[in-house]
C-alpha cells in the first residue's frame, strides 16, 4: 500500500536531497570526487603493485633528494636502490635498524608501460592514482612535478595524460618521495626534538615525539595504479538512501567534467541483475518497490544486501562522443540516534564489536588481501557486528568488505594525539577540517559507515577545544548531515568541553589497568559511576569506545596477575557485567580495545608492541577471545534475527 503522504514525502525526500548538496557545496574546500577506481565499459585499470627502486635520504638534513633532484633521472643513477614492495610499510622490509626507525624523505621510483592505446587517443584521461602514501607525498612524472599530498591513510591522484602523450617512445617513468615527518600541524601531530649534547648523543641525533599508541609505519600503504575514464566523465557520485514502509528511496547527484552538457542515465540493479529503479538527470530519486534494506551482519538472516547503481554518461564536444559507465554498490539503510539508542533501519542497535589497527608482520600497515580476509573471517567467528577504525581511516578495500559482509563501522580520521595546544590552533584546525573533507568524499557511500569520529583522545578539557571541536563537528554534519557525529573520550566528563556537540558519547577507559592496577574489584564501581555520570550530563546514547587489559600469550597465573591471559578475561567480564546492566538503558555498544596485538614505538609500558588484543598479532585466539565469543553469540541471539543454523553454537 502506498501512505497517502508519499508524494509529499518524496517531495520533502528531494528537498533534503537538494538541501544536502547545497549544504556539501557550500562547505567542502575539496571541487572533485574521489570515486573508487573501478573496471566498467569504458574505463581501465592497472595496478602498479609490485616492487619498486627505494632509497631512504639519509643525508644529515634528509634533502639531498631535492637538492640533486633525484626525480630528473633514474632513481638507481643517483645512488644504491633497493627492492621495495607495493603497497608495504618499508619499515620492516629490511634489517636495517636505521630504516625501521627512519624520519625523513624516501624515494619511490617505477617505470611503468602504458597501454599504446591510452597514449593514442587524446580523448582518454589517464588518472594516476595513490591509494594511501604516509604522510606526505611528492609526485613526479618523468621528471615533471604533478602533484603533491598532505596526509596519510587517504587516497590522491592527478590526471597525467598530456604528461606521456609528449613523448610516447619514452617510459612513463613515476616517482615518489615519501615523508613520515610529524609536525604540530599534521594528523596526527608530533614534534622532531634535536638533541644537541654531546655528551650524550651522536652527531645528528633527533627523535620524531608523538602522543599516540602505535608505530609510525610509512611508505606507500596502499595500491597505486593507473586508470582511464573518457574526457567526459562522471566525477562523484553522492547517494543519500531512505525508505518507507516496503518502498526504497535513493536520492543521488551525479557531478560531471570535462563535458558542459552531459546526458546522464541511472539504473538501480539488484543482485540478481534486475533492473529495480531507473532515472534520468544529474540528481534524482530512485524509488525501489519491494526494497531489500541492507542490514548489519547478524541482526538479520540476509546481512549486506547491495544494489548496484549504474551511471552512463553521454556527452559530445562536436568531434567525439563520450560515453562514461560507473557503477557503484549502494546499500538502502537508515541511521538515527535517540538519547539511549542507535537505530539502523529504525530498529535499535547494540554495538559488539571490536578497535582495530592495520599492522602485521613484515607488512606494517601496508594492505594484504589475506590478512584482510582472515580478520573478516576472525570477526565474524567472533560474532562481532561492527569495528571502529582506530585511528585513521582504513583501506576502502576494507570498507567494500564491511559493505558487503554487514559490518558496521565507526569511520575515524587520524585526529589521535592531539595533546598539545599549539594544535589547537587555525593551521590545525583548517588541515583538520580538510581530511574531513577528504574522508567523508571518500566514504559517504558505504552504507557500513554510520558515524564519524573526528579524533580519539585529544586533550578535550583544554581552553581551546571548545572551538576546535565545535567547528569540527558542526563542519562534519553540514558535509554529511546523514550520519552521527562523535569523538573518542578520555578526559573527566565534566571538563570535556567537545561533549556537548557530539551525537553520541565514545567513552575509553582502562579500570584496574591504568589506575588501579591490580585491583580488578574497582571496576563495577568506578565503571558504573562513569556511565552515570556521563549520562547525567548529556543524557546521550554512550559507546564504550575501548576497554581491555594487555595479555602476554601463554602467560598464566591464578588468581590473576596483570599481562597474564587470566588477568585479561576477568577484565572483560567484570566490563561485561557492567554493560549487562547499562544496555538496557542508555549504553549501545562496546568494542574492545584491541582485536589484535599491534606495533608500537618501543618503552618502559610495551613488550614488543600493544598486547591488548583478544588475538596475536599473528590472529591466533588468547583466552579472551572464547570469553567474547561467547558473549557476542549471545548477545546476537538475544537481539538478532538469525537462522537457526548461524546460532552459537550450533554454527561451530
Ligand atoms: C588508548 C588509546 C589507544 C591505546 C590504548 C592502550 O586509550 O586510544 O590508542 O593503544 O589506550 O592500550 O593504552
Amino acid at each position: 500500500l502506498v501512505s497517502p503522504y508519499y508524494g509529499l514525502f518524496i517531495l520533502l525526500g528531494m528537498f533534503r536531497v537538494v538541501c544536502l548538496l547545497a549544504v556539501f557545496d557550500a562547505v567542502c574546500l575539496l571541487d572533485t570526487g574521489m570515486l573508487f577506481p573501478r573496471e566498467s565499459s569504458s574505463r581501465e585499470v592497472k595496478e602498479l603493485n609490485g616492487l619498486w627502486d627505494f632509497r631512504a635520504d639519509q643525508s644529515p638534513n634528509r634533502n639531498q633528494g631535492f637538492d640533486r633532484a633525484w626525480y630528473k633521472s633514474r632513481l638507481a643513477e643517483t645512488g644504491p636502490v633497493i627492492d621495495m614492495p607495493v603497497p608495504a610499510s618499508y619499515n620492516d622490509i629490511t634489517q636495517d635498524p636505521a630504516l625501521r626507525d627512519f624520519i625523513g624523505w624516501v624515494w619511490y621510483e617505477r617505470e611503468v608501460v602504458v597501454p599504446a592505446r591510452w597514449v593514442a587517443d587524446g580523448g582518454t584521461r589517464v588518472v594516476l592514482r595513490v591509494g594511501s602514501a604516509h604522510y606526505y607525498s611528492v609526485v613526479w612524472v618523468n621528471g615533471v612535478k604533478v602533484t603533491e599530498h598532505d596526509g596519510g591513510h587517504l587516497p590522491f591522484e592527478v590526471e597525467i595524460g598530456s604528461l606521456i602523450r609528449k613523448d610516447p617512445t619514452v617510459p612513463c617513468r613515476i616517482t615518489i618521495a615519501v615523508n613520515n615527518t610529524l609536525t604540530l600541524e599534521t594528523l596526527p601531530p608530533g614534534t622532531i626534538q634535536h638533541m644537541d649534547d654531546r655528551t650524550k648523543y651522536p652527531e645528528g641525533f633527533f627523535v620524531q615525539n608523538f602522543n599516540f599508541d602505535f608505530f609510525n609505519y610509512a611508505g606507500i600503504h596502499r595500491p597505486v595504479l593507473l586508470y582511464t575514464t573518457p574526457k567526459a566523465y562522471v566525477d562523484d557520485i553522492t547517494v543519500v538512501t531512505d525508505f518507507l514502509d516496503n518502498t526504497g528511496l535513493v536520492k543521488y547527484n551525479v557531478s560531471v567534467q570535462g563535458a558542459a552538457n552531459a546526458t546522464l542515465s541511472v539504473t538501480l540493479i539488484d543482485k540478481d541483475g534486475r533492473c529495480v529503479a531507473t532515472s534520468n538527470g544529474p540528481a534524482g530519486v530512485l524509488k525501489v518497490v519491494d526494497v531489500k534494506l541492507w542490514w548489519p551482519y547478524l541482526m538479520h538472516e540476509n546481512p549486506g544486501y547491495l544494489y548496484s547503481m549504474e551511471v552512463r554518461l553521454t556527452a559530445a564536444d562536436g568531434k567525439s562522443t563520450f560515453e562514461d559507465v560507473y557503477s557503484l554498490p549502494v546499500g538502502i539503510r537508515t541511521v538515527s540516534v535517540t538519547s539511549t539508542q542507535f537505530l539502523i533501519n529504525n530498529k535499535p542497535f547494540y554495538f559488539h564489536g571490536v578497535n582495530k589497527h592495520e599492522d602485521s608482520d613484515i607488512r606494517g600497515k601496508g594492505l594484504d588481501w589475506p590478512l584482510i580476509v582472515k580478520d573478516f573471517n576472525l570477526m565474524k567467528w567472533l560474532g562481532a557486528n561492527s569495528f571502529r577504525t582506530s585511528h585513521y581511516p582504513y583501506a576502502e578495500e576494507i570498507l567494500q568488505m564491511c559493505d558487503r559482509h554487514g559490518i558496521v563501522v565507526i569511520d575515524e580520521c587520524p585526529g589521535v594525539g592531539i595533546k598539545d595546544i599549539r594544535s589547537f590552533g587555525k593551521a590545525s584546525l583548517t588541515h583538520h577540517l580538510v581530511v574531513m573533507d577528504e574522508l567523508v568524499r571518500r566514504d559517504k557511500n558505504h552504507p557500513s559507515v554510520v558515524m564519524w569520529s573526528v579524533a580519539n583522545e585529544p586533550a578535550a578539557e583544554m581552553p581551546p577545544a571548545e572551538f576546535y571541536f565545535k567547528t569540527l563537528i558542526q563542519h562534519t554534519k553540514a558535509l554529511d548531515p546523514t550520519r552521527p557525529v562523535t569523538y573518542i573520550t578520555a578526559s573527566n566528563y565534566a571538563r570535556d568541553k567537545g561533549a556537548p556537540y557530539v551525537d553520541v558519547i565514545c567513552v575509553n577507559s582502562y579500570f584496574s589497568w591504568y589506575h588501579d592496577p591490580g585491583h580488578l574489584e574497582v571496576i563495577p564501581i568506578q565503571l558504573n559511576t562513569q556511565f552515570e555520570n556521563w549520562y547525567g550530563k548529556y543524557q546521550k546514547p554512550i559507546i564504550q569506545s575501548e576497554y581491555g587489559a594487555d595479555a602476554v600469550p601463554g602467560l598464566h597465573s591464578d588468581p590473576p596477575v596483570m599481562f597474564t591471559e587470566e588477568y585479561q578475561k576477568v577484565v572483560l567480564q567484570s566490563y561485561h557485567n557492567v554493560f549487562d546492566q547499562k544496555r538496557k538503558q542508555y549504553v549501545i555498544g562496546e568494542l574492545i580495545w584491541n582485536f589484535a596485538d599491534f606495533m608500537t614505538v618501543q618503552g618502559i609500558l610495551r613488550v614488543v608492541g600493544n598486547k591488548k588484543g583478544v588475538f596475536t598479532r599473528q590472529r591466533q585466539p588468547k583466552a579472551a577471545a572464547f570469553i567474547l565469543r561467547e558473549r557476542y553469540w549471545r548477545l546476537a541471539n538475544e537481539t538478532g534475527r538469525l537462522p537457526p543454523w548461524t546460532k552459537y553454537p550450533c554454527s561451530l
